[in-house]
């Protein structure tokens, strides 16, 4: 095998042992450069017989084409291979299911919420929301609950920073702290028609909201909801809270036939005291007595501390859990689900 042989097979091996475009361009110079084998044979060629330049001229070429030729396959094989591993990298599956984005919607205890509201405003109940770090006054004393009572303890109570030991701060442990301050407020508004012997507007609101106690299992989440309401007037009786609970207890379940049962209890804002049971008559439920409230004729004192003349005034309180009644209407057993943030659980109720 000649020189010019076997200079075109070298330059093929190279060429195949080039394995990106740089490494191929590099290659080439040792074969097609201005230093490279080719052009040295060509300048050896000056002291060549015109025959001679003739013979190895044309043969030079024959083995310059013959490199080139191999260079551009090269060339194209590398080229081909990356095109081929960039295709294969960003491989998109367009058999794939689309990316869904979700809609979103209230959470089961919020339509309760929702519910409730609305019920209450069809008979004439404002919607009263305010403060969920309360004053040891607004929480107890105001609602008659005595210094010993064990619900101040810190068993049950979450006290938080800023207040002073008379008068600690603390997570509202119910929504009533709200009854009285709208309370107090209705009546400030109305002081001046209050003291001219011309009475006042009833108040008729309903508190719900977030409350807080130190509690945690199947039943009790340290944070629960509340949903209290009061209604105060020159004339107002059990008999109303009765008429009211009813209407709101069968309007809330969508239940006409449902019937309530007033078990006699105690709180220390309500006197006399009454636990609301419920009872379907169809159902999955039918027949068993279930608790949803707790209620009373507004105590003396707690008419006092709402800036009221308890001779004048009386009227009656409620006090019920939206997330057990969210359990009730749904059917769901373990009150965690509720704020696990199980987007599994939460989207059947959409
Ligand atoms: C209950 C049970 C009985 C209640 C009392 C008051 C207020 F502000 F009038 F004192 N609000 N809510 C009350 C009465 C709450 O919850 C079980």
């Amino acid at each position: 095998m000649n020189e010019l042989d076997a200079l075109v097979d070298s330059a093929r091996e190279s060429f195949e042992l080039a394995l990106t475009p740089a490494d191929l361009e590099n290659t080439k110079a040792r074969f097609l450069g201005k230093s490279g084998r080719l052009t040295e044979l060509m300048k050896g060629m000056a002291a060549l017989s015109i025959d001679e330049k003739k013979t190895l001229g044309a043969a030079i070429n024959r083995a310059k084409q013959a490199i080139e030729a191999a260079l551009n396959a090269r060339r194209q094989a590398l080229s081909d291979a990356e095109l081929q591993a960039q295709l294969k990298a960003e491989a998109l599956d367009v058999t794939l299911p689309g990316r869904q984005r979700g809609l979103g919607g209230l959470h089961p205890v919020s339509l309760t919420l929702e519910r409730i509201e609305l019920i209450f405003a069809s008979m004439g109940f404002e919607v009263a929301q305010g403060p969920e770090i309360e004053t040891d006054w607004f929480n107890f004393t105001a609602l008659n609950t005595p210094e010993d009572h064990p619900a101040r303890s810190m068993h049950d109570t979450f006290y938080v920073e800023g207040g002073t030991a008379a008068a600690p701060n603390l997570l509202r442990t119910h929504t009533s702290p709200m009854q009285i301050r709208h309370a107090v407020q209705h009546v400030k508004r109305h002081r001046a028609a209050l003291d001219a012997g011309q009475g006042m507007p009833e108040i008729r609101v309903i508190a719900p909201g977030r409350t807080y106690r130190v509690d945690s299992d199947a039943t009790h989440s340290p944070m629960f909801h509340q949903c209290e309401g009061l209604w105060i007037g020159e004339n107002v009786s059990f008999k109303d809270l009765k008429v009211v609970f009813t209407d709101f207890c069968r309007s809330f379940f969508e239940s006409a036939d449902l019937v309530l049962r007033f078990r006699p209890s105690f709180f220390p804002f309500t006197e006399p005291s009454a636990e609301i049971d419920i009872q379907f008559q169809t159902g999955p439920l039918a027949g068993r007595w279930l608790e949803v409230a707790g209620s009373g004729q507004v105590h003396p004192n707690v008419v006092r501390n709402m800036g009221l003349d308890p001779e004048q005034f009386i009227g009656f309180a409620f006090g019920m859990g939206p997330d057990r009644l969210t359990m009730l209407r749904y059917g769901v057993n373990d009150l965690r689900l509720f704020f696990d943030g199980d987007i599994r659980f939460l989207s059947q109720f959409q």
